[in-house]
């Protein structure tokens, strides 16, 4: 049998929702490539994903609901599963209430009928609810408070700046459909200047390169805007529209450029280079989400949000200030908003769960794995473990899916039926089977209208996955984004909703149209408290940086994974005596774990890097040593506010 090519959309949490060809042969999927037809995909695929049909494959994968006997997680068949969930339902809200039932979904996919899982516990309850966002929280909340909304210039009006500053960012990593833009802005003759305190690959990329001290990009944006003060840079109608302008002038004229740079930490040339490119730009910032996992991170944000407004780069194209492009835009709710009857936290998740009065009885977790990607692993684990009933509905048998009380398993991504808008550009994409999930496992969809036909909910939506993807363009049809041209164009178009230039005629959407500045200076970086203990022969206290990594999706890894020990990369001055290689303890306040030193010149002295996604259990996870705080605004999760100190494991080294 000839082979078959398929197309669908990429569902992962990742700014790019690529646009997938799978080669298909003999029913299965034998190999995937990005589709050369997409504006933004240009045929290429990542890492993580182009080896996503083993993983598929491979013995994590779920086929069948899993019911905890005996302590032991079985097989059983869906009739029992679904008739088992059923009941759960119905009995801890008859006994103790909705609200004693806890709905946590994280982003395993970005697929917009994900939604309809809401629905199903909005119109069954509403029983508690999340809030915060521990991806995106603080940024976006401070966009939103400065701009009225989080969203972007079109992906390829880069193409017109003529300078562009990664502001924490590393697309090579966690955005790499970004980066042929970038390359084709540089042949342009635009200039790439990378803010990080990480050196990554990115830094190849880039023309100038600034390692600020972590958490310093405050200090560093408000030397910049004292230049811009200075030199008469600031537009001369920022008055006209910005809200707290003498404010924010008084707060960056509250020291020298000189006293900012040393607290930045890097050299004052380094701000008036920053400062000269947003005035001769059109100059973008593309924020990254690093940054702003910090209890300060919403104020960095809306200090970069300032820089951009009076240096006169936010209503142009090739400018802009870029941390998010808003991926449900075009998209329809399936239903009102709800209020919830009572919210737990995501950034605590763990304590929020331990103190909830009365009890959280039952927990249902769509496409998130809690244990090993929120902060403070230990105490969410043990949160979860406390809870009578537990429902996992995932791909794979992930660690927090090995805790359940009921595994359901579901359509994996090149299974999975679905409309994405994306979170790093505008175009809107369809997601097709192009297999057929294992035998008897529904779209998930459907898990949620077989349980509200068991439990007499009415009006939840009982039609066709096709029929729900219609309410979601419901507002794009008539503008020409009906299902039918989705299809016709080859299941990606570019929303219609967005234009080339976010805000275009000198207004932005808040209340009054101005741009609100921001005012107050957030209390300093080394004020955390965060202190690691102190170990034999241990290293001074370093910032713990849990990046993105090629090889894994957070907690879904492609490939070979970690191997015995999860890697920790630190300048060799950072750790004297300890050589490359070694295995070390890495100690913070909250826990202890085993790691495998990597050097790297490259690093600052006060820094050290590890992957964000490593096992809990095989104590590969950052997060058991992360402490659970939230962020500055919108409850997001400062992940990258913890000290670690590294130490040699005594007797091996
Ligand atoms: N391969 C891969 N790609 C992914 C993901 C993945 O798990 N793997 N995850 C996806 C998800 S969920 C998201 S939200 C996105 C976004 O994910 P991001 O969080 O943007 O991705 P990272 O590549 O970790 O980049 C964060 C950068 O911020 C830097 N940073 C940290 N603190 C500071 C600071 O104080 N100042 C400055 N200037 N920089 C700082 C870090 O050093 C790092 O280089 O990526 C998505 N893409
Ligand atoms: N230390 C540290 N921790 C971090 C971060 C960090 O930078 N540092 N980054 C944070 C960020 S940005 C994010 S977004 C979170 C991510 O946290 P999570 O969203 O919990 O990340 P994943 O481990 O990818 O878990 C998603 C799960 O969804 C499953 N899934 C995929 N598709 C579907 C589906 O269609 N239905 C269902 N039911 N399940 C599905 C996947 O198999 C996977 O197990 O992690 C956060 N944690
Ligand atoms: S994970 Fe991101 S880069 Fe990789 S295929 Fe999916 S959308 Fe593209
Ligand atoms: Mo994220």
């Amino acid at each position: 049998m000839a082979a078959e090519l398929r197309r669908t959309t990429c569902s992962r949490d990742c700014p790019d929702a690529c646009g997938i060809v799978a080669k298909i042969e003999h029913g299965e999927v034998t190999s995937i490539a990005g589709d050369p037809a997409h504006p933004v995909t240009r045929g290429f695929l990542c890492f993580r994903t182009s080896r996503y049909p083993d993983l598929a494959a491979g013995p994590e994968r779920l086929r069948q609901p899993l019911l905890r006997r005996g302590g032991q997680l079985v097989p059983v068949s869906w009739e029992e599963a679904l008739a088992t969930a059923a009941g759960w339902l119905r009995t801890v809200r008859a006994e103790s209430g909705p609200e004693a039932v806890f709905h946590y979904r994280s982003g395993g996919s970005l697929g917009i009928l994900k939604q309809l899982a809401d629905l199903f516990f909005d119109q069954f309850g509403p029983v508690t609810g999340k809030v915060g966002d521990i991806c995106s929280g603080a940024g976006e909340a401070a966009q939103i408070e400065d701009f009225g909304t989080s969203d972007s210039n079109a992906l390829l009006d880069l193409r017109n700046s003529r300078h562009i500053l990664l502001w924490g960012k590393n697309p090579t990593v966690s955005n790499t459909h970004l980066v042929p833009v970038l390359k084709e802005a540089k042949e342009r003759g635009a200039k790439l200047v990378l803010v990080d305190p990480v050196w990554h690959r990115a830094a190849n990329l880039c023309d100038e390169r600034i390692q600020p001290a972590p958490g310093g990009d405050f200090e560093l944006a408000m030397g910049i805007a004292r230049v811009l003060f200075d030199r008469g840079w600031v537009v001369p109608d920022a008055a006209s529209f910005c809200d707290g302008l003498p404010e924010f002038e008084a707060m960056a004229r509250s020291r020298s450029v000189a006293q900012w740079a040393e607290a930045a930490d890097v050299t004052t040339e380094a701000v008036e280079s920053l400062a000269r490119k947003l005035h001769d730009g059109p100059t973008a910032i593309l924020v990254g989400w690093g940054m702003q996992r910090r209890v300060r991170g919403g104020a960095i944000v809306r200090a970069l949000d300032a820089l951009c407004a009076l240096s006169g780069n936010l209503f142009r194209s090739g400018g802009g200030c870029s941390f998010y492009f808003k991926r449900r835009k075009a998209f329809a709710p399936f239903g009102p908003a709800v209020v919830p009857p009572r919210v737990l936290r995501e950034p605590v998740l763990g304590q929020d769960l331990l103190a909830a009065t009365p009890k959280i009885r039952l927990m249902w977790v769509t496409a998130g794995n809690p244990v090993a990607m929120l902060p403070d692993s230990t105490t969410v684990a043990a949160a979860l473990d406390a809870i009578e009933r537990l429902v996992v509905a995932d791909v794979f048998l992930t660690e927090t899916a090995k805790r359940a009380s009921l595994v359901l398993p579901v359509p994996s991504l090149l299974e999975d039926d679905d409309l994405l808008g994306a979170y790093g550009h505008h175009w809107i994409g369809e997601s097709r089977p192009v297999v057929a999930p294992p035998p008897g496992v529904p779209h998930e969809v459907e898990i949620f209208q077989d349980l509200a036909r068991r439990l007499g909910l009415s009006s939840y939506p009982q039609g066709s996955i096709d029929d729900q993807k219609r309410v979601a363009l419901a507002a794009v049809a008539p503008m020409g984004l009906s299902l039918e041209a989705l299809r016709e164009a080859g299941g990606t178009v570019r929303s219609p909703v967005s234009g080339p230039v976010l805000f275009g005629h000198g207004k932005v959407l808040t209340q009054n149209g101005k741009v609100q500045l921001l005012r107050e200076e957030p209390p300093a970086q080394r004020d955390a408290g965060l202190a690691p203990p102190s170990l034999p022969g241990g290293s001074a206290p370093l910032w713990l940086f849990s990046n993105s990594t090629e090889k894994s999706q957070a907690s879904i890894w492609s490939g070979a994974g970690l191997g015995d020990h999860v890697w920790i990369a630190v300048h060799p001055d950072a750790v004297p005596g300890i050589p490359d290689g070694a295995l070390v303890r890495v100690a913070s306040r909250r826990a202890e774990l085993l790691a495998q030193l990597r050097h790297d010149n490259a690093q600052r002295r006060d820094a050290a890097v590890m992957p964000k996604g490593g096992a809990f259990e095989r104590g590969h996870a950052a997060n058991a040593l992360i402490e659970a705080r939230a962020t500055d605004l919108g409850l997001g999760a400062a992940y990258l506010d913890c000290l670690v100190t590294i130490a040699p494991v005594e007797g091996r080294d």
